[in-house]
């Protein structure tokens, strides 16, 4: 009876490793807390459906994809106050300041999944480098009047965009994973060549605010590698005009 108790304990102790482990395994890691029930646990102010758990980065060529994993579900009234899915921030250079945005939530004249340069010179006391904070979306912004439990101050929904137009547009999905925390795998995509060199190599900061109260939000380093056109690509594409010309030529 012992040695199968401890056979049982091993077996148990295995399953429960494999999935903390699984659990832990993303590109850049939040503070997570299971309570659904007080409003402070772990590293989230306000309710569980603020949860972030973590961040997946991967690439593929020049696609940089982005999935975040949290509970919220992209829009979620608290008391007056409707809260809306921050944008993913980009800071190319790792300075704090965030260059390039992605709209998650398209409450500002900007389309879902839109990528936009951020004017980064714009600071007010509602406007933090070009952002809008959680506090410039809070009602009855204090001194008139404080109603809400929430980070103050923090970037959040867009943003000094610098009225130019999106640099690309794109998708932002919401996959209700299985029901269980956490709720959401909130996914994007883009080109890295619309925000850094070719060739360049090198680790970008990475930014998502959560809702506009900010509750919780995640912040990371990741190494991106974006290509360098392939020179046979580019012959390629240089004989292709060529051949064209030649076609045209023989037209005449
Ligand atoms: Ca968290
Ligand atoms: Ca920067």
């Amino acid at each position: 009876m012992r040695k199968f108790g401890g056979i049982l304990t091993a077996m148990v102790t295995g399953i429960l490793f494999i999935g903390m482990s699984q659990a832990s395994a993303y590109t850049i890691n939040d503070v997570f807390s299971t309570d659904t029930g007080n409003l402070y646990s772990g590293d989230r102010i306000g309710n569980y459906l603020f949860e972030i758990y973590g961040m997946d980065v991967t690439q593929s060529g020049n696609l940089l994809t982005f999935d975040i994993y949290s509970n919220f579900p992209g829009i979620d009234p608290v008391g007056g106050w409707t809260t809306y899915s921050a944008d993913l921030g980009i800071d190319v250079d790792n300075n704090g300041t965030y260059e390039y945005g992605v709209a998650f939530s398209g409450i500002n004249n900007l389309a879902v999944g839109s990528l936009y340069s951020v004017n980064t010179g714009l600071n007010s006391d509602l406007v933090l480098n070009g952002w809008y904070t959680s506090r410039y979306y809070e009602p009855n912004q204090r001194p008139s009047g404080y109603n809400y439990i929430y980070h103050e101050g923090m970037p959040v929904t867009i943003a000094g965009y610098n009225g130019n137009g999106p640099l690309s547009l794109g998708n932002v999905t919401w996959t209700d994973i299985d029901g269980n925390y956490p709720n959401y795998r909130i996914s994007t995509s883009i080109d890295l060549n619309k925000i850094l060199a070719p060739g360049f190599s090198g680790n970008i900061t990475v930014y998502y605010g959560g809702a506009t109260c900010a509750n919780d939000y995640i912040k990371g380093s990741v190494k991106v590698n974006n290509p360098v056109p392939e020179p046979a690509t580019m012959s390629l594409l240089g004989m292709g005009i060529l051949g064209l010309l030649g076609l045209k030529k023989r037209k005449r």
